[in-house]
């Protein structure tokens, strides 16, 4: 199993030549041979797959190259080949996020962002669930990622490799999602190192440099996409408010109820997008 002992761990494997490998996987074990539009489905986003067109294929991350079996409640450990509606064109579904307080390096984070490139893939949809800091964000609300701040003091690029990072959440797809939800507030997406929730004051932090969403994903997986020449949309599901912006205290299963109430809604949402995306 690829999963006990991880490709990308030996430094003298080229992480790119892992992503080859593993997407020549993908399109032997879903005899899909090319795919279009990634989507890593985050906390409480797990059911938009099906939301999405017919599921041709389904693969367990631990029979990729370099993939990982997610210890998390909530996330799926499959890689899936959907169809997009009628349009002829696949979705490759990343269900196996791994997050970097995982332990296993950057390399294994941005994993799915290089074999989505490597599949075929021209755009990427990054979806996570988040603390929001803006008290109008209910559990529940949909945010569109308008740019990050990345507060884990890493990168998934190695060496000099100078990437632009100008409007890294792509304003067309923005323009995109909007025009099917007009309502869609934007925000500015930090990522903590986590495992562990900010404390009041790391929130208050953050909204003083310009945030106003806290989680512990997407930022590295969203710079290793834009290397990769990915177009990227990044959505955050409010789980719960940020700490210290509520009285209340936060639990990992308030966020899974959260996520799970909001389920069918952002479904239907996303499938809207992606479809509209390859059409
Ligand atoms: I769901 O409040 C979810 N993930 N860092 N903070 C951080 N990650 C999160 C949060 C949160 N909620």
């Amino acid at each position: 199993m690829t999963d006990i002992a991880n490709v990308l761990d030996d430094p003298s494997n080229d992480p790119f030549e892992v992503a080859q490998q593993a997407a020549a996987v993908i399109a032997e074990k879903t005899g899909v041979a090319h795919h279009d539009i990634a989507l890593v489905l985050g906390s409480g986003w797990g059911g938009a797959a099906e939301a999405l067109g017919e599921t041709v294929a389904e693969v367990p991350a631990g029979e990729v190259p370099g993939f990982s079996v997610s210890g998390v409640v909530g996330h799926s450990g499959t890689l899936r080949s959907v169809r997009i509606g009628e349009t002829g064109k696949h979705a490759l579904v990343i269900g196996a996020r791994t997050h970097y307080y995982e332990g296993h390096g950057v390399r294994r984070v941005v994993h799915g962002m290089r074999t989505a490139a490597a599949a075929g893939c021209t755009q990427v949809v990054l979806t996570n669930g988040c603390g929001g800091l803006n008290p109008a964000w209910s559990p529940g609300t949909t945010v569109l990622i308008k740019d990050h701040i990345n507060l884990t003091a890493a990168s998934p690029l190695e060496g000099a490799t100078f990437v632009d990072l100008t409007d890294l959440y792509s304003a067309r797809l923005r323009d995109l999602a909007r025009a099917i939800n007009a309502g869609l507030d934007e925000g500015v997406y930090c990522q903590f190192t986590g495992p562990h929730y900010e404390t009041p004051a790391e929130v208050q932090m953050a909204k003083a440099i310009g945030g106003t969403l806290v989680g512990m994903s997407t930022a590295l997986e969203a710079i290793a996409a834009r290397h990769a020449g990915l177009e990227i949309l990044g959505l955050s599901l409010v789980t719960n408010l940020a700490a210290g912006i509520s009285a209340e205290p936060l639990s990992h299963a308030e966020v899974l109820e959260a996520g799970q109430a909001a389920g069918p809604r952002i479904s239907a949402l996303l499938a809207e997008i992606v479809l509209k995306m390859a059409s």
